[in-house]
């Protein structure tokens, strides 16, 4: 019975990051961690391209134009949204979420949900840490492990002929 896994490993494979302003002292920590992460996967830094948005609820949009490209094997994305300071902080919420799951449909690009959504500043800060804790970091590593195992899924139903 065949099984496909995707890899940690990911030399060769280009990646969008894709992260929110808002929330900055949050967002950036999570950006280090998920550069980290292509990083020690063996992606390229000319192949991890960082696209900078105004808030989360943008994030969507730019993925899917970053998918639509046909550049890049993952989209990773990355925003912090605090319930406390957000008013409109369930819509927000939701509309990423959908907003990914439809542009990853739409376009068969990965993308992986680096999106906090915590009750406080300090909630947010820990997720944020240096280190495999850091929701960026396993953001970066969803888009990894999508991304090898979607290219093994070709490879195997392009020799198969399934
Ligand atoms: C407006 C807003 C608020 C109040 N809070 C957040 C937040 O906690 N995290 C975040 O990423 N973005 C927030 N935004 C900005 C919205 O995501 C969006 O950028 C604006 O509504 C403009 O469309």
């Amino acid at each position: 019975m065949p099984i496909l896994e995707g890899t940690t490993t990911a030399a060769g494979l280009r990646f969008a990051i894709v992260v929110a302003r808002f929330n900055d002292f949050v967002t950036e920590r999570l950006l280090a961690g998920a550069l980290e992460a292509l990083t020690t996967a063996g992606v390229a830094s000319e192949h991890m391209t960082t696209l900078r948005v105004p808030g989360s609820f943008e994030i969507p949009l730019a993925a899917q134009r970053a998918a639509e490209t046909g550049q890049f094997d993952g989209v990773v994305c990355l925003g912090c949204l605090i319930r406390g300071a957000t008013p409109h902080f369930e819509f927000i919420s939701a509309a990423v979420a959908q907003g990914l799951t439809h542009a990853s449909a739409a376009t068969g690009v990965p993308m992986a949900l680096g999106v906090l959504t915590t009750n406080s500043a300090e909630e947010a800060l820990e997720r944020a840490q240096p280190g495999s804790g850091n929701k960026g970091w396993e953001a970066a590593m969803a888009a990894i492990e999508m991304a090898t195992l979607l290219a093994r899924l070709d490879r195997t139903t392009a020799r198969t002929g399934a």
